[in-house]
């Protein structure tokens, strides 16, 4: 294959970037100029550049490509001409009469849409457009970029909880560009303290570091699950879905010195029984120090939550130190979940969740005025009053072909804020779950201590 580098430099002899001196529209005076309209004016370009984006891509995941007017929409055109994706289109007003729609095409509710855009600066007019789908009832989670700026709209966008995937940024860009000696090192120079200068400023605010999450904290669960944290030097939380329990006690038994807390669905465990399998789970739990968070996900009116937490055979309320609900049965369904902290379920990572913006919003509502609740399960960053935890983590695949949809454990620390990486497939299903939990383990924390600008002991 093409070296990225030589279709760069093909593309540039189309035009598509002018150095000197240029009014943006925001009034800032740039050093150079992105256009990137004229590549839609070269077939074999355009295709080679539809063919780039989509080897990015988890293909599996998408339903619906649109681009983001007017520059994109040839890009758009020939991804989905490439991949057989189909193409809806986004209008930049809505029609004056007639249906009124912005989105034009077939698709429907629950459909996951990527989205492409030509170039990336403050992230501001994907922000505006993404809405205009979501309303649509179609989701969005991945957005393939041609050119990054380098502006921190990549960012923006990455800690609203969206994947950005880009081809070029500016820097690289300029790097090839200064061998090919089309830019002398004067003007790399200028670049540069122009990108330093013009950096949009939504990250001022610190992220907070365990020990000053642990000063504000008000839950029993809460204050002990940052203390472990602290204490083992670990974000990681092990989904141990495994079907025996002997698979789970050996699971827990070797990965226990580097996990926070173990995630359980107990319900999957076919010889499940309170003295095997819950008594020896407990002792595990002491021996290496994390807590049980059992991932019942309760979505019920508050008296029947309360016995399936109490009764049953799993009697959950017995040896779970927090639990996970939906709260989608309104605030009082959580009153039941005395003595263990509650995670909320305020957004999934699975593709086609309905747990859109709307929801998220509401259901977010709920879980800041419990004070059942300790933090929630997002894809999104969340208040600094709730632990935010984050499934659908990663270090090597991208989907596993059920729709389960995966970030990387620097993508959640960095830019979802993630205070709890939570990882299933990629420790138990690891030929070795302890070097995996230990990766993992290291993978997140070295996030943390990067973000916090602590270095890494
Ligand atoms: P894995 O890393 O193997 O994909 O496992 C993820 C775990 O997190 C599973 O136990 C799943 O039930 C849970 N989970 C998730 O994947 N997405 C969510 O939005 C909420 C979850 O609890």
């Amino acid at each position: 294959m093409e070296s990225k580098k030589k279709f760069f430099l093909e593309c540039y002899e189309l035009g598509i970037i002018k150095f000197g001196r240029f009014t943006l529209k925001s009034g800032i005076e740039s050093p150079f100029y992105v256009d990137l309209r004229p590549l839609a004016s070269d077939p074999k370009i355009l295709k080679r550049l539809a063919n780039y984006l989509l080897d990015m891509l988890p293909l599996d995941n998408f339903d619906l490509i649109c681009g983001v007017p007017y520059a994109a929409l040839p890009m758009a055109t020939a991804m989905s001409l490439e991949s057989y994706l189909p193409l809806i289109i986004k209008r930049k007003e809505a029609k004056e009469h007639g249906t009124k729609k912005l989105i034009e095409g077939i698709y429907k509710k629950g459909q996951n849409c990527l989205l492409v855009e030509d170039v990336i600066t403050s992230g501001k007019s994907l922000l505006e457009t993404i809405p205009e789908i979501e309303d649509e009832g179609i989701t969005v989670s991945d957005i393939v970029v041609v050119l990054d700026r380098e502006q921190g709209g990549k960012e923006l966008l990455e800690a609203k909880g969206y994947r950005v995937h880009t081809l070029f940024t500016i820097s690289e860009v300029c790097k090839m560009l200064q061998e090919e000696e089309h830019l002398c090192d004067e003007d790399v120079l200028r670049i540069n303290d122009f990108l330093r200068g013009n950096q949009i400023t939504f990250k001022e605010d610190v992220r907070l570091t365990y020990e000053q999450k642990l000063e504000v904290a008000e839950h029993s669960v809460a204050k002990k699950l940052l203390e472990t944290a602290i204490a083992k030097n670990s974000n990681l939380i092990a989904s141990a879905d495994v079907l025996t329990t002997q698979e789970l006690l050996d699971l827990a038994d070797k990965i226990g010195p580097h996990i926070v807390a173990l995630k359980t669905h107990i319900d999957i465990i076919t010889d499940f029984d309170p003295d095997t399998t819950i008594l020896p789970l407990k002792d595990l739990a002491v021996k290496h120090n994390f807590l049980l968070m059992e991932d019942r996900k309760f979505a019920d009116i508050g008296y029947t939550q309360e016995l399936q937490f109490s009764y049953g055979m799993y009697k959950i309320s017995n040896w779970a130190d927090f639990v996970t609900s939906h709260v989608i049965g309104g605030y009082e369904s959580l009153d039941c979940f005395l003595n263990v902290g509650v995670v909320a379920i305020l957004g999934m990572s699975s593709k086609g969740t309905l747990t859109d913006r709307n929801y998220h919003e509401q259901a977010l509502k709920v879980a800041q005025d419990h004070p059942n609740v300790i933090g929630g399960v997002s894809q999104k960053q969340l208040p600094e009053n709730l632990l935010l935890f984050t499934p659908g983590i990663s270090l090597s695949d991208s989907g596993d072909g059920k729709g389960q949809q995966y970030h990387s454990p620097e993508h959640a620390i960095k830019n979802l804020r993630t205070d709890f990486i939570i990882v299933g497939r990629g420790i138990y299903k690891s030929d070795d779950a302890e070097s995996a939990a230990l990766q993992y383990k290291l993978a997140g924390w070295n996030a943390y201590l990067a973000e916090t600008g602590k270095s890494a002991r």
